[in-house]
């Protein structure tokens, strides 16, 4: 078994949902240009307790408990490669840093990662939509300068999104165009991050600190999509 195959069961047994790989050369991390894409699936039953009116506090505390083990999951894989001799550099599940002047910004955008591991697509919600569950996953990334072998590597998805415009209604912050997303177009084409983050802080700021909202995740039919 190669160690990539290792690494990659090595994240399937910590009870990660879906793990992709992909080469990425203009992100800020030298030489460090191979990438994992951790997804892990959010739980259904949270998930579809968040209504119109907004989240609830158990989709916050939900939010967290994912982001730290996606963080905790992230750095074991790390110390997996380190061992054998390579370096990481981990992105933090939610971490927002003011890049280039840009307010609404991770150090590398996980969704970006996860579509160019083949493991899903965007959709007009802005969110990264996994091939098996949609939009209710959360996403972590870790680079290395481990050579990943990518020949078996799943293709880009084709965009699957259902092209409903639920969560384009939905959106308490009306920040979702309802444009269908395009790589080539700046993110904002699709929605807006400062009203979507302005809602959050006024609106949820007594149940997620103003960092939660998840409307648009629980509307999306994608559940469905197999049934
Ligand atoms: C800053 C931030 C925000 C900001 C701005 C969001 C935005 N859309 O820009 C605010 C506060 C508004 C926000 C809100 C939310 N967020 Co937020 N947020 C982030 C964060 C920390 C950074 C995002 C970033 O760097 N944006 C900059 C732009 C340039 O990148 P991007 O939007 O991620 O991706 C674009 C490009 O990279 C490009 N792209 C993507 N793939 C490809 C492929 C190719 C080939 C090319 C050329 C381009 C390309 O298109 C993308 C969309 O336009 C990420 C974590 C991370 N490090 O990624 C989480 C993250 C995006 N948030 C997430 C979530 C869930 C939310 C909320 C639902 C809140 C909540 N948790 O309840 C809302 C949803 C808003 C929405 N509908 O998009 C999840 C999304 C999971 C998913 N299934 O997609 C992430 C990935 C966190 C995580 N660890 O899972 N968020």
């Amino acid at each position: 078994m190669s160690f990539q195959d290792r690494l990659e069961n090595y994240l399937f047994d910590m009870g990660v949902t879906d793990v992709g790989f992909a080469n990425i050369h203009d992100g800020d991390f030298g030489d460090l240009t191979g990438a994992v894409s951790l997804v892990i699936k959010l739980s259904d039953a949270i998930v579809d307790e968040i209504d119109l009116s907004g989240p609830t506090h158990t989709y916050f505390t939900h939010y967290r408990a994912v982001n730290a083990f996606i963080d905790s999951a992230l750095l074991k894989a790390g110390l997996f490669l380190e061992k054998k001799g390579y370096r990481y550099i981990h992105v933090a599940a939610s971490q927002s840093i003011n890049k280039g002047g840009r307010t609404y910004s991770g150090r590398y955008s996980h969704k970006k990662v996860a579509c160019l591991a083949g493991l899903g697509t965007i959709g007009k919600n802005g969110l990264f939509l996994h091939h098996a569950h949609g939009p209710r996953v959360r996403l972590g990334t870790l680079f290395t300068d481990y050579p990943f072998d990518l020949k078996a590597k799943k293709e880009i998805e084709e965009n699957f999104c259902a092209d409903c415009n639920l969560c384009v209604k939905a959106c308490p912050a009306h920040a979702i165009s309802g444009r269908a997303w395009d790589p080539l177009q700046p993110e904002k084409a699709i929605i807006d991050p400062a009203k979507c983050s302005q809602h959050m802080k006024t609106a949820y700021k007594m149940i997620g600190r103003g960092a939660v909202c998840g409307i648009c995740i629980s509307v999306c039919p994608f559940k469905d999509r197999f049934c």
